[in-house]
């Protein structure tokens, strides 16, 4: 069977849900009402011409995602079998992961991406809590909002299944970035304690 594509998606085709992270009917019938981009007439999957957003899939090893990676911070050199371990522990845990993709389907390669972390609380109520990681876009589509787009996207969403708080952490020169976007430095101090390179 064929892995999901826009394609696929499009037509009806049955395809491989296994090589997605996760199944993102959940972002597919989500009420978008809140989120900027909807009321600029942008909707998930298609940001732009040629642009299709989507969950990680096990293949897209050979699509880039550690060459965008390594845009943000230091990936390492490793093998697809370690990128595929790595994906399989994510995908065993659902609801957790969520890790968000662009592709520009005219190159089929990955453009931008972001991961939203769920994490079970017991404070609250017994509740969940959200986090933003990884947000990265290529630096050739910087001015195409893709950023913005799937930080709303994936912050939109933490509201709708629930999340009390979704929080980031980013070095200071972008705070203002995410400040646009309703996040709030309130004070609290992100410490860090390095064990490797
Ligand atoms: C940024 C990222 C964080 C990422 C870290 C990597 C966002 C909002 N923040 O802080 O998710 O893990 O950079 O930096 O994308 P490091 O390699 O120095 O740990």
């Amino acid at each position: 069977m064929e892995p999901c594509s826009r394609t696929t998606q499009e037509k009806g085709t049955p395809c491989d849900l296994q090589d997605s992270l996760f199944d993102d009917t959940v972002l597919r019938t989500m009420n978008t009402d809140k989120c900027k981009f909807a009321m600029k007439g942008i909707q998930y999957p298609t940001p732009g011409t040629s642009l299709f957003a989507r969950p990680l899939r096990r293949s897209d090893y050979d699509k880039g995602f550690l060459q965008l990676l390594s845009q943000l911070t230091k990936v390492g050199d490793y093998s697809k079998e370690a990128f595929e371990a790595q994906f399989n522990s994510m995908q065993a845990l659902p609801g957790m992961y969520y890790v968000v993709v662009i592709e520009d389907t005219s190159t089929a390669t990955l453009v931008a991406s972001a991961t939203l972390l769920i994490e079970h609380k017991f404070i609250h109520g017994a509740v969940i809590r959200g986090r933003i990681e990884d947000v990265v876009v290529d630096s050739e589509y910087r001015s195409s909002s893709l950023g913005s787009f799937l930080l709303e996207l994936l912050t939109c969403f933490s509201e709708e299944i629930g999340c009390y708080k979704i929080t980031l952490d980013c070095k200071l020169k972008l705070v203002g970035f995410y400040e646009k976007f309703g996040y709030n430095n309130e004070g609290q101090c992100f410490l860090t304690k390095r064990f490797k390179d």
